[in-house]
């Protein structure tokens, strides 16, 4: 008794101090005196299993892993915003707001958070259950993960029940102790804090979401009119359970003080420890929401603004070519460095010929660029007015860059191609594809090792990966016997992955990874594969007759069927393992309605519509109220003047670009 006592007070001890130093951000008692008293509780719950507890304090450092997330439907769907995008856009929402109303309510301005979008369920002040958005409807179980979140209490202030929705966000300066470990270790580096918040919360280990220094605000409960009657209210309720609350929100009456607000974190986001991508606008008293209700979409008693792409002046100081695994010569500016939306940038790819024309752009021209999705830097837009003569063209080369053969520019293509199938830079990425996460995926095979390989002339095709000697790789600068008996191991184990690896790792022109896994879910084999006629390939669903064509032109080539025979008489697994499945109901776009319009430059429309329907979404032709999204490319007219009427979402070809990338 008297110990169950003394366990509840360590408990209460230290969620106040907890609280004190991860919410409020002012520690009461020297992290020693914290570190004592955990310890002690650790030591108690260890001798006496019968007083562990889930809620405990002890629990936030990761649990046995689990072996695939739990689905959770949401009671109430987590809804996205609509947007406005400038001063007259949100005069116009608060008028109809007004007229809706009959009077001009009082409205809420807070933060928008640049996270995961999660839901966390307390049951009698306990924390129960924490999920992911989803889709809206359906989320993920990640409770362990979210445990690990300091900022989440695991027990409240009161025994209450009810659903509260908050951001999970990572910290900018946890983002960049991240990336600098990583980057230490040779990892891959994460491209901002929001892939770095969801890529931790994925983890099946919560070990792993524990050392990541996550955190978390509450910006609202479940409309829960028993406890309050606001929203306002509802955040002050939540900060006094002990929850975090960011203290950035305000309240308006007008317009013109939302205008205010917004414009005051335009300058004031760049202090902020964490990243925000706009403000959220709700109105606040709970009945006037219910009287404004719902669209298909999302609240009429809520909007976002979202900030636009931050945008910065630099120069082109060079140009240079590159040469990729299809032979495609890429051109990339190389800029004075200069700061954008959280990192330095320094190149930025100018696409092909026709972009820098139809841009107009020449070396030492002051450009203004930008970062799409806030990943990807793009140019926008050269400053004609601020030439001074000392402006040269940007010419394209006539010969391969790395093997001096003439470059072909075909009839309706924009790109200009090495077509020597010998090309050593080809051969270099080609086999750089291969051996990445998504295609074959071996471990300890990074660029750079690989460029060493290429460089000491170990490898010229995939296929000899598999007859790579211990005493070559021996040879090697930095190689010592650890790294190599790993290398081998790794390389050994690569020829375990199922077909669908094997096919994207090949590297075929406009095969991805999801086209890929359909192609080997369908045929089961390389030898069906090779053989299998357009017809037969454009009957799945996703794949396309260019694809389809691709293909066929890929397998009709000697060379491509030697290199598969090489690689089975290596011993590389040929054959479908994976589990088939229909195409993911959680898949990154579906449900939405996409249209395309305009010139895109890196794909043609058609591809690009594959792409994203490979992804979920349903490409139709017109925008309409049901459109969720315009991808308009340059010189868009008609349709990108109705969707912005209607409010569509609007994204240019470098913010697709930079979703595409970030979903392989
Ligand atoms: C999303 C977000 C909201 C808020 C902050 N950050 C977000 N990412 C907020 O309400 N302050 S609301 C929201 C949504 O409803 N989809």
């Amino acid at each position: 008794m008297e110990m169950t006592e003394h366990v509840e007070t360590l408990r209460q001890k230290l969620n106040q101090y907890g609280y004190e130093y991860y919410v409020l951000d002012r520690p009461s008692v020297p992290d020693a005196e914290y570190d004592r008293l955990m310890n002690e509780l650790i030591q108690i719950e260890t001798d006496y299993p019968e007083l562990r507890s889930p809620d405990s304090p002890t629990q936030r450092v990761g649990g046995a892993p689990l072996d695939a997330f739990v689905k959770v439907t949401h009671d109430t769907p987590m809804l996205s915003l609509g947007n406005v995008f400038s001063k007259d856009d949100l005069i116009e929402w608060v008028e109809r707001i007004e007229k809706d109303l009959g009077y001009a309510p009082l409205f809420v301005a807070e933060l928008k958070f640049d996270g995961l979008a999660v839901s966390l369920k307390y049951e009698d002040g306990r924390l129960k259950r924490g999920a992911t958005r989803g889709d809206g409807t359906t989320g993920e179980d990640i409770t362990q993960n979210l445990k690990t979140i300091r900022t989440i209490p695991l027990r409240l202030n009161e025994d209450v029940t009810f659903e509260v929705r908050g951001e999970a966000y990572m910290p900018k300066r946890s983002f960049e102790h991240l990336n600098d470990e990583r980057e230490r270790l040779g990892e891959p580096l994460f491209a901002n804090p929001r892939n770095a918040a969801a890529g931790s919360l994925r983890q099946l280990d919560s070990k792993i979401a524990a050392s990541r220094n996550l955190a978390f605000f509450a910006y609202g409960l479940v409309s829960n009119d028993e406890l309050v009657a606001s929203h306002d209210e509802s955040l002050e309720y939540l900060k006094r359970l002990g929850i975090a609350v960011s203290g950035e929100y305000t309240t308006c009456r007008t317009a013109d003080e939302l205008w205010d607000y917004i414009e005051m974190y335009v300058t004031k986001r760049s202090e902020l420890p964490y990243e925000i991508d706009g403000i959220v606008i709700k109105v606040a008293a709970y009945e006037e929401q219910e009287q404004l209700g719902f669209t298909a979409k999302s609240p009429r008693w809520a909007v976002a603004y979202k900030f636009p792409a931050e945008e910065v002046v630099t120069t082109i100081e060079d140009v240079d070519f590159s040469v990729g695994r299809t032979g495609k010569v890429t051109p990339r500016a190389r800029f004075a460095p200069v700061a954008v939306a959280g990192s330095t940038v320094t190149y930025a790819t100018l696409h092909n010929e026709d972009f820098i024309k139809e841009k107009d752009l020449r070396i030492n021209d002051r450009v203004v660029i930008k970062k799409a999705g806030d990943v990807i830097p793009a140019v926008v837009s050269a400053l004609v007015s601020e030439r001074t003569g000392n402006e040269a063209e940007i010419v394209f080369p006539t010969r391969c860059p790395a093997c001096e053969s003439e470059l072909v520019r075909l009839d309706g293509e924009a790109d200009h191609r090495c077509v020597n199938p010998e090309c050593p830079a080809q051969l270099l990425e080609g086999l750089i594809h291969f051996v990445s996460r998504p295609a074959m995926n071996i471990d300890g095979l990074g660029e750079k090792v690989i460029t060493q390989l290429h460089a000491a002339g170990l490898v010229h095709n995939v296929a000899d990966l598999y007859v790579l000697e211990r005493e070559a790789l021996l040879d090697l600068e930095r190689m010592g016997e650890t790294s190599v008996t790993n290398l081998l191991a790794a390389i050994e184990q690569s020829k375990q992955n199922s077909l669908e690896r094997v096919l994207f790792a090949l590297g075929i022109r406009l095969v991805g990874q999801k086209a890929a896994s359909l192609i080997a879910e369908r045929f089961e084999t390389m030898d069906a594969i090779m053989d299998a006629s357009v017809e037969a390939l454009i009957e799945i669903d996703g794949i396309g007759t260019k694809m389809a064509e691709s293909i066929v032109l890929y397998f009709e080539k000697p060379e491509a069927r030697e290199l598969v025979r090489e690689l089975d008489t290596a011993g590389v697994n040929l054959t479908f393992k994976g589990v088939k499945r229909p195409v993911a109901a959680d898949a990154p776009l579906a449900g939405k309605t996409v249209v395309l319009t305009g010139k895109l430059y890196e794909m043609t429309r058609g591809e690009a519509g594959k792409r994203l329907e490979l992804l979920g979404a349903s490409v139709t032709g017109s925008v309409s109220k049901n459109t969720d999204l315009l991808v308009a490319g340059e010189k868009a007219g008609s349709k990108l003047s109705k969707a912005e009427a209607l409010g569509v979402e609007v994204w240019d070809e470098s913010k697709l670009l930079a979703f595409l990338a970030e979903h392989v």
